[in-house]
Parts: structure tokens; C-alpha cells; sequence
């Protein structure tokens, strides 16, 4: 029997991972955890730095040149329209009035992502107000690093919806284990959007498009808190436009992330073969690959597949060796150029949306 007090002391978060799991397949109040000598794998899995961990059974150097991936597509400059300092009241002129187009790449493969998406073509330019929900198990996770450094540049250029503790706060929200995003990021996100405080998110608080981004439980989690938005009655959605992006969203028995209602875009980014050194190969339940869009014809809903261009590189990474901890690194162009235009260049290859 492995000693109690090394497994708590090296993989506490990881043991709520387990938790839950175990709560999920068998019931709340059921959940065993065990740990004997002939589970030292599940020991390790459970150990976030170690199961998902970059460095570990991968070439963390291809993996993780994060440097040219996050240089790739059109990274928000401080002195671009979505300046940091510029409220509802900036113009962002044509730049931001870009409709909504996904422009699809040729070499991916991708030939059907157009959409309109009725942006006006005057008028006042939307305030963009962003709000991440980090994977599992928080954001010191070394799973989650990517996903951070995603929020963490957008919160450079636009509203980022902040996780603050006191005076700390972080560029993303930690849900897990709930498999609900709860009242704290929604309380905040709709503070976010209430510009007066009135209580109220209508005309007064000016145009809005709202990008709610979520990885891995936190994509799944983003899904609801688009639901929790979309049924708030505090909420005029003709001022407000929301944008649900998950990347590589996953939770156990969870097949699909359907958005809600008020939704008008939906984006998934996500891998659907595993590369053989994944991060999540060793976890429970693992490997994990990202659930798909549901949505009805007619939507506007974009699922795209990383692994459906193995050779295309994205970033510094083949589309073949993006795994699950890579997802966030290789779609942060892709988000990036969606939360500053509204459209985004040469994505992956779009997969088949239905309900
Ligand atoms: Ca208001």
C-alpha cells in the first residue's frame, strides 16, 4: 500500500481530479479512492504535473515552442485599435466593422466557413469584453500553460473578465470539478458587461461582443456559462453579441457542447487522433480529445480539427502533433485574430456540424 502521506503531499489537486471521476461513474457519496502497489500509474496520472505535463514523454521542443505559435497570425498590438486604454467610446474604425468571415484556408482543406454574421456596417464599433475558463485542475497547472499565456496576451488588448482573489487576480477562472461555470465567473462576466451598473446589460452600456473562451473543463464549463448568459433576464441580447470558443473541451461523458439559444458564433478548436506522446495519454480516462459542436443547420457554428491536416504546421506545430495540452498554443493565432476581427485565416479543417 503506497504511503497516504507521499500521495497526498505530491498530487492533492490531482486526488479531486480522481474525485470526481469517481463521483461521476459511480455516484455522489460512492466515490472510493484507493491507491495500492500495482496502481503506480494511476498514482502518476493523477498528478497534473506529471500526467499532463509537457516535458514529459514528448519532444518539449517542438511541443512547446510556444514563441513562433503565439508570434503566427496577427497578435493584438498595443497600439492597435483594441489599446488597453480604450473603452466603448474608441474607434476602431473598419478595422473591427469586419463582419464576421471565416476565411477558409485552402491548404487546410477548410471550404466552408463563411457566414454573415449581420454585423452592421456603421455605426459604433462593439466593446470587446473577453472571459477564459482554464482546464483542469487550475492555473498553475502545467496543462493549462498555454491557455494562460492565450488569456494573458488578450488581456493586453481587450476587457478581460479577471479572477481576482484580493488584490491577485489571474487572466482566467478555475471551475473545476464543478461541471457547472457557477456564480462567481458569471457574477463577474456580467459586471464585465455592465458598464453603468445598472444592473442591466442593454443599449446604454453601448455594443458588446462578448468572446467566452474555455479549455478542456473549462470549455465544456464555457458552454454553460453561454447558457447562463443567454437565459439572464438582466441580459438585452440585441446589444450583445456572445461568441462561445472552446479549445479541445472535454469533460468524462460529456459528447458535445451544444450553445445556447443567444449564441450567435460558435468556434471549436480541437484535435481528434492522438499524438502518441500526449500529455493526457496517461490520465483517467485519457487520452482526451476535445467533444464536438452540436448545433442545429443553419447556425453559426465552426468546428475545426487540428488533426484533420496532419502536415499543415500551425504556429511551430504539425497538425499531426497537436495533442491535447497543444491545442490552446496552436489555436491562439486562430482566437487571437477572432477576438480582434472577427474572422480568422487558413484555419484547420472545419468537421461536419450537426446537432
Ligand atoms: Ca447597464
Amino acid at each position: 500500500m503506497r504511503s497516504e502521506t507521499s500521495v497526498f503531499s505530491h498530487s492533492v489537486g490531482s486526488l479531486v481530479y480522481l474525485a470526481v471521476f469517481s463521483a461521476t461513474s459511480c455516484g455522489v457519496g460512492e466515490a472510493v479512492i484507493e491507491f495500492t502497489d500495482d496502481q503506480p500509474d494511476t498514482v502518476a496520472a493523477f498528478d497534473a504535473g506529471v500526467a499532463l505535463d509537457a516535458g514529459v514523454g514528448r519532444d518539449a521542443s517542438v511541443a512547446f515552442d510556444a514563441g513562433p505559435a503565439f508570434d503566427a497570425g496577427t497578435p493584438v498590438d498595443a497600439g492597435s485599435p483594441f489599446d488597453a486604454g480604450a473603452g466603448p467610446e474608441r474607434d476602431a474604425g473598419a478595422e473591427l466593422d469586419a463582419g464576421v468571415v471565416a476565411d477558409a484556408g485552402a491548404d487546410a482543406g477548410n471550404t466552408s466557413s463563411s457566414f454573415d454574421a449581420g454585423a452592421p456596417d456603421a455605426g459604433p464599433v462593439a466593446r470587446q469584453v473577453v472571459v477564459c475558463l482554464t482546464g483542469a485542475v487550475d492555473q498553475s497547472s502545467p496543462s493549462n500553460a498555454g491557455f494562460t499565456q492565450l488569456c494573458d496576451q488578450l488581456g493586453a488588448s481587450v476587457t478581460l473578465v479577471r479572477s481576482c482573489r484580493g488584490s491577485a487576480c489571474a487572466s482566467s477562472f478555475a471551475t473545476f470539478p464543478a461541471t457547472s461555470a457557477g456564480a462567481t465567473v458569471t457574477d463577474a462576466t456580467f459586471a464585465a458587461l455592465d458598464l453603468n451598473q445598472d444592473q442591466r446589460v442593454n443599449a446604454a452600456d453601448g455594443p458588446t461582443t462578448l468572446t467566452i473562451l474555455g479549455f478542456s473543463w473549462g470549455g465544456v464549463n464555457a458552454g454553460d456559462l453561454a447558457e447562463r448568459l443567454s437565459s439572464d433576464g438582466r441580459i438585452a441580447h440585441a446589444q450583445l453579441r456572445m461568441r462561445l470558443v472552446i479549445l479541445d473541451a472535454y469533460q468524462p461523458f460529456v459528447s458535445g457542447v451544444s450553445p445556447a439559444a443567444n449564441v450567435d458564433e460558435a468556434w471549436s478548436f480541437r484535435h481528434t487522433v492522438t499524438p502518441s506522446s500526449d500529455c493526457s495519454s496517461g490520465a483517467p480516462l485519457g487520452p482526451y480529445r476535445g467533444v464536438r459542436l452540436r448545433c442545429a443547420a443553419g447556425r453559426a457554428c465552426f468546428d475545426h480539427d487540428f488533426s484533420a491536416a496532419p502536415n499543415t504546421t500551425f504556429g511551430a506545430l504539425p497538425g499531426r502533433f497537436v495533442g491535447h495540452c497543444e491545442v490552446p498554443q496552436a489555436a491562439a493565432p486562430f482566437v487571437t485574430q477572432l477576438v480582434r476581427t472577427g474572422s480568422v485565416t487558413a484555419p484547420p479543417p472545419l468537421v461536419a456540424v450537426t446537432p
